[in-house]
């Protein structure tokens, strides 16, 4: 019988696109015990074709688990991490919570596998849905060529706001469908009424803002982007901008990318090594039509990369776009494939 897995947070969004990625993926787990706030504990929910009832968090929900998968938010996890790390449990986190902690790793089993291993805490952190958006293409370009800047900007899904984030964009469409707004300053903002947790309308519009704000003018997000960028690639003196923007898709991060190398590039070395990459798809023929969309890419677990361009002012520049489903390779995925790499180490 295989290790046993809890998957704490198991009746939200994230901890939802788990549950059936768990589902899809080889079965190495012995139980798997589903875990959440007390008002969903007695719930039923389907993971590996059988209803389990979801048990409240507390410590002795965590009595017997080898590995467990956060998906909460940061208050949460901070709390709750320790304490299933002191029960025996390898955690695997995917808040905010931990990602900079020096003692604990941030991993994407594609570009720094290795770094599992060194968790003097017992927990593992997984990266942002919009660092990880592009970090597997990155991680591979990197290797070939040596990153030295990165500046990005992202177009980010809804659904990295959670529930709460697909209901307003699919609400506010609601109130615009079959209307002749967006044509005057403010016509839209007035008619949606409810911004929900976006500071402007997210339906036919884009906020260039995400996360929440930070020193400089700089947001939450845009720092993540760089700070976890630098920790996952082990360059922590990488140059990193990103400007991050809402956009109103549901599900499906994306993100334009120029980066600068240490030496010369071409579009076909790009395209070779991209191609070879592991996780990584390239769509990239825009004379047939062909690059990455995220309405096209969405529930799919590679990173699709497509537009690779030399830039044409920096021969050791490229420019790309990148695609990748958030909750998938964003969150789950990721988190799934450090479970797998840890339990591996016991297998072995
Ligand atoms: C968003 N990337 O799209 C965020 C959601 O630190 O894990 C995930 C925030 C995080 O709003």
């Amino acid at each position: 019988r295989g290790p046993t897995l809890a998957v704490v947070g198991a009746t939200g969004a994230v901890g939802t696109v788990l549950l059936s990625i768990l589902s899809e993926r080889k079965d190495i787990w012995g139980e798997i015990r589903l875990i959440a706030s007390p008002r969903s504990a007695g719930r039923k929910l389907t993971v590996r074709g059988e209803e389990v009832e979801v048990v409240a968090l507390g410590e002795a929900a965590f009595d017997g688990v080898d590995v467990a998968l956060f998906d909460v938010p940061d208050e949460v996890s901070a709390q709750w991490a320790p304490v299933a790390a002191a029960r025996g449990a390898v955690v695997v986190d995917n808040s905010g919570a931990f990602r900079m902690d020096p003692d604990v790793p941030l991993v994407v089993p594609e570009v720094n596998p290795h770094a599992v291993r060194n968790r003097p805490r017992s927990i593992i952190a997984n990266p942002n849905c919009t660092t990880l958006s592009m970090i597997v293409a990155m991680g591979a370009l990197h290797a070939e060529f040596g990153l030295g800047e990165l500046i990005v900007s992202s177009y980010q899904a809804v659904s990295g706001s959670g529930k709460e984030g697909v209901d307003t964009l699919r609400e506010q469409l609601g109130k615009l469908a079959g209307t002749e707004l967006g044509t005057q300053p403010g016509d839209i903002r007035r008619a949606v009424g409810d911004l929900g947790p976006y500071p402007a309308p997210i339906a036919l519009n884009v906020v260039p803002f995400a996360g929440s704000l930070k020193e400089d003018g700089w947001t939450s997000e845009e720092l993540k982007v760089r700070d976890e960028s630098r920790k996952i690639l082990g360059l922590p003196e990488l140059r990193v901008t990103a400007t991050c923007v809402r956009v109103p898709v549901v599900t499906t991060h994306s993100l334009t990318v120029h980066a600068r190398f240490e030496n010369e590039v071409t579009v076909a070395q790009a395209h070779e090594i991209l191609r070879a990459a592991p996780g990584v798809v390239l769509c990239d023929d825009p004379a047939a039509g062909d690059f990455p969309t995220p309405a096209d890419v969405v529930g799919t677990d590679p990173t699709w990369v497509g537009r690779v361009r030399r830039s044409m002012d920096d021969p050791c520049a490229l420019e790309l776009f990148v695609c990748g489903d958030n909750l998938r390779k964003g969150a789950a995925l990721n988190t799934a494939q450090i479970a797998e790499l840890v339990a591996a180490e016991s297998a072995a």
